[in-house]
């Protein structure tokens, strides 16, 4: 990663980073994709299931996900985009499949990640991994550049008409990342505070990607209520110290 994506990502709260894994193993992390991506609930009970298909925690079973989520080089970059924090842990990794057509995925309504989280800071991002090539029209990932420096405005998915654009229109007034056509194997990173979405996928094949969302490793637990952290038995106002949560870096 250069200073110049560094710097852009501070700027924006969003960087491209392409290349970030090479042709011959990004097509095998893909053949894995979707082999899991067949076998999960095709349950559309809820409006973020209406926007895309997931496989949530995959690095927990899937050697493959794990080295690259759990990468120290990975961790590096993370504690580096996220300027002042000491290291990262990983909250969650998952697989994200947009499938195209009529009876395909919607899009994915501008939203922040950050206010469901319980942690009691914000300094957190995801790195969205494209496993097959991702052209703009296919639902890559857009961003309002500089959101991110706009604190935290909300939850969304939680009703019809909850996305960020609705709830807060002067977001409008910030300027939209273009579209981006990925390669497989590039990347997308940005900041739980970034407002962002994607179009539906207009293309003939499934849109698929993985994600691996790092914290601050020297966030506390609020113990807002949330599936992941629900009954790990974490101590509020005390670190994530938990299996579940190791440190990837430290400075
Ligand atoms: O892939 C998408 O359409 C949305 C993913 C997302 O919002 C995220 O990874 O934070």
């Amino acid at each position: 990663m250069t200073d110049h994506e560094v710097e852009f990502f501070k700027e924006n709260g969003w960087v491209l980073l392409p290349r970030l894994v090479g042709p011959g193993r990004v097509d095998g992390l893909r053949d894995r994709a979707l082999g899991y991506l067949r076998t999960r609930s095709r349950e559309r009970a809820t409006l973020v299931d209406q926007a895309f298909g997931q496989s949530r925690d995959i690095a927990e079973s899937d050697e493959a996900f794990h080295d690259l989520a759990f990468d120290a080089a990975m961790g590096r970059c993370a504690t580096r985009l996220l300027h002042g924090v000491r290291g990262v842990r990983v909250q969650v990794t998952n697989l994200l499949i947009k499938e195209p057509g009529d009876d395909g995925h919607g899009a994915t309504e501008f939203h922040q990640d950050f206010p469901w989280m319980p942690m009691d800071r914000s300094a957190m991002l995801t790195v969205w991994l494209a496993l097959a090539d991702v052209p703009a029209g296919m639902g890559s990932l857009r961003f309002y550049n500089g959101s991110h420096r706009h604190g935290v405005l909300g939850r969304s998915f939680t009703r019809d008409g909850d996305d960020q654009l609705t709830q807060h229109p002067w977001l409008k007034e910030l300027e939209l990342s273009p579209p981006l056509d990925l390669r497989a194997g590039d990347a997308t990173v940005h900041h739980a505070l970034t407002v962002h979405g994607a179009g539906a996928n207009r293309g003939d094949t499934p849109r698929l990607s993985f994600t691996v969302t790092y914290f601050d490793a020297d966030a506390l637990y609020t113990g807002t209520p949330y599936k992941q952290t629900d009954g790990l038995g974490l101590q509020v106002n005390a670190p994530f110290d938990h299996p579940r949560f190791p440190v990837v870096s430290h400075a």
